[in-house]
This record gives C-alpha cells, sequence and structure tokens, in this order.
C-alpha cells in the first residue's frame, strides 16, 4: 500500500471511531515523520480502544464472593515433587521467562531495572543474578534453561545493549531471546487518544499481561515449542532472591494428581495487611489474584479467630507455566482484560506549541496483568515459601521494598543457610544479620548445597562475606 492509500484508510478509521484528531498536524509533519506517525497509528487496536472506552474489555472481579485461596502450606510439598520437576529440568523441558518492561520509575533508576546493582557486596546487575543463577541449574542438571526477556519499546535497545555489553553473561547469545512487549494508547478523560507530539500518540507498555501477546507475536513461543520446552518458570526482574526453575515449584505444578499443571503460584504470608501486594483468592471457583490497590479496605484487614489476616496469600509473581497453556491462551479469540490507572500522561499542548507535563492525573492508562490469566486455567495451584528465602524485591528508593531493605533480606537468607552448616552468625536484637553476606549461585542455589564448601566457624558483627 502506498503511503498516501494508507494514510486515507488510517483517516477513514480514526475518523470513524471519533478519533480523527489525531491527524490535525499531519500536514505539517515531515515525509519521515508522517511515515513514522502512521506506522504508530497503524499499530492501535481502535475497536479495542472503543471498547475499552465504553466500558467493556475490562478486569471485574466480584468482591462480594471473595473467599481466600487454599494454598499448600510451607514445606508441605511431597518429596516426589522435587524428583518430578528435576527430571523435567534434566531433560531439557524448562526455560525460564522474565518480565522487564517495566519503566522502574519507583525507584529512579536511569535505565532498565535488570541493570541495577542488586547485591549486597558486590553490587551484581539483577540481570546478572538472573544468569549466574540459570547457568548454576544448567550445570547441575547437564541441560540448556533459554532465558525470554520480556522488554518494552522504552527500554528494548538498552537491555540489548547491557547484554552485549557484558558479553551475554557468558551465555550462548541463541539461548536468551529478548523481545519488547506491545503498548497500549492513553486516553483523556472523556475518551479521546492524546498526541504527546504533532506527529505521536501518548503510549505506555501495555502491562506484564502483554506477555502473552508479545510471547506469540515475538516468535518467542514458536521458539519455546521447537526446542522441546514445556514449563516456564516466570519470574520479574525486580527480585533478586527469585529461585529460578525451583525443581520443588514445577514438580508440584506439573503433577497430574488433581493440579492442571497449566499456570501455578508462589505465595508468601502478607508482611502486614497494608503491603502492596496482590492476594490469592477464590472466586467463582478459580483461583484469581486481586490487586492490593483494587482489594476493599474491609477485606484487606480483615482478621480471623485467631487474629490473622483472613486474606493473608500475598503473590510475588512467581509462576509456572505451561507452554501447552501459552498456547492455549495465544491461539484462540482470546484477551487478558485490561485494568484501568489515572495518570498523569504529558501531552501535545497545540496553544503553547510543548509538551506538557500535568500535575494532576489527566489520562487513563490500560494494563493487563498476567495472573489475570489465571482464572483461565482449569485448575491451578498455590504454593507457600518463605520470604527470606524468595522474596526481597527492589521497587522503592527507600523503605519496604528498597535497596536497602532488599540487602538485608538477602544476608539474612545466606545467614541462615550458614546457620544450617554450623556456622555462627551475629545477629542483630530483632533477628536481622549483622553482616553482609553474599553468596554467588555457583556456589549454592540452596542452603544444602553448602554442605561440601569450607565456611568459617564465624561471621562477626558489621564483617562482610562473599562465598
Ligand atoms: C507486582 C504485583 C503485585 C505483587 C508484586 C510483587 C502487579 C500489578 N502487581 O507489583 O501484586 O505481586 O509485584 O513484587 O503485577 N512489567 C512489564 N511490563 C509492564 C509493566 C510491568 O514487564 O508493562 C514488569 C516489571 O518490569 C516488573 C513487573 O512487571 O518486573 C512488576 O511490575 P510493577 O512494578 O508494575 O508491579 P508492582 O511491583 O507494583
Amino acid at each position: 500500500m502506498s503511503m498516501h492509500d494508507q494514510e486515507s484508510a488510517l483517516r477513514a478509521a480514526f475518523d470513524a471511531h471519533g478519533q480523527g484528531h489525531v491527524f490535525r498536524h499531519f500536514g505539517s509533519l515531515s515525509p519521515a515523520a508522517r511515515e513514522a506517525f502512521l506506522a504508530q497509528l497503524a499499530e492501535v487496536d481502535l475497536p479495542l480502544v472503543a471498547r475499552l472506552i465504553a466500558g467493556g474489555g475490562e478486569a471485574k472481579t466480584d468482591m462480594s464472593t471473595l473467599e481466600p485461596a487454599p494454598c499448600i502450606a510451607l514445606g508441605a510439598a511431597p518429596a516426589a515433587a522435587r524428583d518430578r520437576g528435576e527430571t523435567l529440568l534434566r531433560a531439557g523441558k524448562v526455560a525460564a521467562f522474565t518480565v522487564a518492561g517495566g519503566q522502574g520509575t519507583r525507584l529512579g533508576w536511569k535505565g532498565p531495572k535488570g541493570t541495577y546493582p542488586a547485591t549486597v557486596v558486590t553490587g551484581r546487575p539483577l540481570f546478572r543474578v538472573f544468569a549466574e543463577q540459570i547457568a548454576a541449574a544448567e550445570k547441575r542438571y547437564g541441560c540448556a534453561i533459554p532465558w525470554y526477556i520480556m522488554t518494552s519499546p522504552l527500554n528494548d535497545a538498552d537491555t540489548h545493549a547491557f547484554f552485549r555489553d557484558n558479553n551475554w553473561f557468558g551465555r550462548n547469545p541463541t539461548d536468551t531471546f529478548l523481545f519488547p512487549q506491545g503498548t497500549m494508547p492513553s486516553i483523556t478523560f472523556d475518551g479521546k487518544l492524546i498526541l504527546e507530539s504533532p506527529g505521536s500518540l501518548a503510549v505506555n507498555p501495555d502491562g506484564h499481561g502483554g506477555a502473552l501477546r508479545a510471547i506469540h507475536s515475538s516468535g518467542a513461543l514458536e521458539d519455546m515449542k521447537a526446542r522441546g520446552i514445556e514449563q516456564v518458570s516466570y519470574f520479574q526482574v525486580d527480585n533478586p532472591l527469585v529461585r529460578i526453575a525451583d525443581p520443588v515449584f514445577l514438580g508440584l505444578h506439573a503433577s497430574d494428581d488433581g493440579s492442571s499443571g497449566e499456570m501455578s503460584s508462589k505465595m508468601v504470608a502478607k508482611r502486614d495487611a497494608a503491603e502492596k501486594v496482590g492476594v490469592f483468592c477464590r472466586a467463582g471457583g478459580k483461583t484469581v489474584v486481586v490487586e492490593y490497590s483494587d482489594m476493599p479496605a474491609e477485606l484487606t484487614n480483615a482478621v480471623d479467630a485467631h487474629g490473622r489476616l483472613r486474606f493473608n496469600a500475598g503473590s510475588i509473581a512467581i509462576h509456572a507455566i505451561s507452554v501447552a497453556f501459552l498456547d492455549r491462551l495465544t491461539s484462540g479469540d482470546f484477551a487478558l482484560p485490561f485494568h484501568r490507572a489515572k495518570k498523569k500522561v504529558p501531552y501535545w499542548c497545540d496553544d503553547r506549541r510543548a509538551i506538557v507535563e500535568p500535575t494532576e492525573p489527566n489520562a487513563i492508562k490500560f494494563e493487563a496483568f498476567v495472573f489475570d490469566a489465571l482464572a483461565l486455567t482449569r485448575t491451578s495451584l498455590v504454593m507457600e515459601t518463605a520470604r527470606t528465602e524468595e522474596f526481597a524485591p527492589i521497587k522503592n528508593a527507600s523503605g519496604d521494598d528498597s535497596p536497602a531493605s532488599s540487602h538485608q533480606i538477602q544476608s539474612n537468607r545466606h545467614a541462615g543457610w550458614l546457620e544450617r552448616h554450623g556456622v555462627k552468625v551475629a545477629r542483630r536484637p530483632n533477628g536481622d544479620a549483622d553482616a553482609r553476606i553474599e553468596i554467588f549461585p555457583e556456589t549454592a542455589l540452596e542452603a544444602d548445597d553448602l554442605a561440601d564448601a569450607t565456611l568459617p566457624p564465624a561471621i562477626a558483627a558489621g564483617s562482610e562475606l562473599v562465598l
């Protein structure tokens, strides 16, 4: 199609959807800018945008019938689960999958979150931490664990450059598959698309739920199938303690004794009612995650007869997902619902001929959440894990879920591992390790791996240890 024909077709489509105003500066754009703008407009799913504006296609959970979700308690997984998970790993049927398309605004880090120096002593970046863990698991199980990383159009080039500059962390580049997620246009409160410049729309990454669309459109899913991958170990880029391809979890998930093996999740007991994590609930006969911001306060704060939080199963965004389920989800006429959020979206002001940064929310952004796929499983299970073992996210610049809190949890985990082997570790009155302790995945993926390591008899207060 010629550029002129494409322009005519797009003008007609945008006019028909009441969005023709986006062309108002088209005549003043250079030929190259016109081409880029038309390419962006062609990506917009106008019928979907129209449905969302009309209030359809949105995530809705009936809060009045919510019950806490059943969970497999800490340590209750049968021994056979590990064997089953290890068999899958040895057979090369497991891939790792990281969602890394977020903008990391809260942390204030300029660059992809995965490039953030995350570890306690050596400051290894998150991507390196994951790469080393995957390499250690590959060595242990004598297999390849291909690694799929979803970036966004905003950080894709920087993420590629980081991997290249770090020589793919010693991995075979063909076993590392980076692909960008899609975007969704923002709209004003009265349902109009927004220009962020005369020749571009204001768009945002379409949420980690966009992974389902992107994994298909990028060819990642086909790549998994071609490699014979059956299960995907899904995790977020912000958690340096995630246990990637955990054999116990994979084995539990992939069992055929009542669970579907389609999508399973890990949870930790919530720190307190205010903790900003989604909660596993039962709704409509399914296990679902209700995001903290959507949960009514009376449910968030409800306690049981023992004074414990009734909705206590915090989602740490770690899942095992089968390739067969991904295939089912992406091959039919299927779409995850969208969540809407009021945000401050910079826009082009015709009068001032400049981009304006609003001081108050002026627009609605739409994002899909991957955990909404849980409602589409036949059944799914939730396994409890220990917070100290597996959850030390880095999200905020200070306070909870910050580099400082993550460092403390990382040291606490490693202190616990050492203590199990008789090392005396200095602790503070509140139980925190009083030393900075970092253990490389190559040395140990879990406490038992330290059995044959040469360990010091004690770790003094204020000291540092790298193993
Ligand atoms: C997420 C969960 C929350 C809890 C918590 C645990 C949601 C909505 N909330 O909160 O329930 O499990 O994590 O740490 O998921 N991302 C993309 N593309 C996007 C948006 C995000 O790849 O368009 C990635 C992002 O890079 C990060 C992850 O998704 O790895 C979580 O993103 P977030 O920071 O928006 O979610 P958060 O921390 O509020």
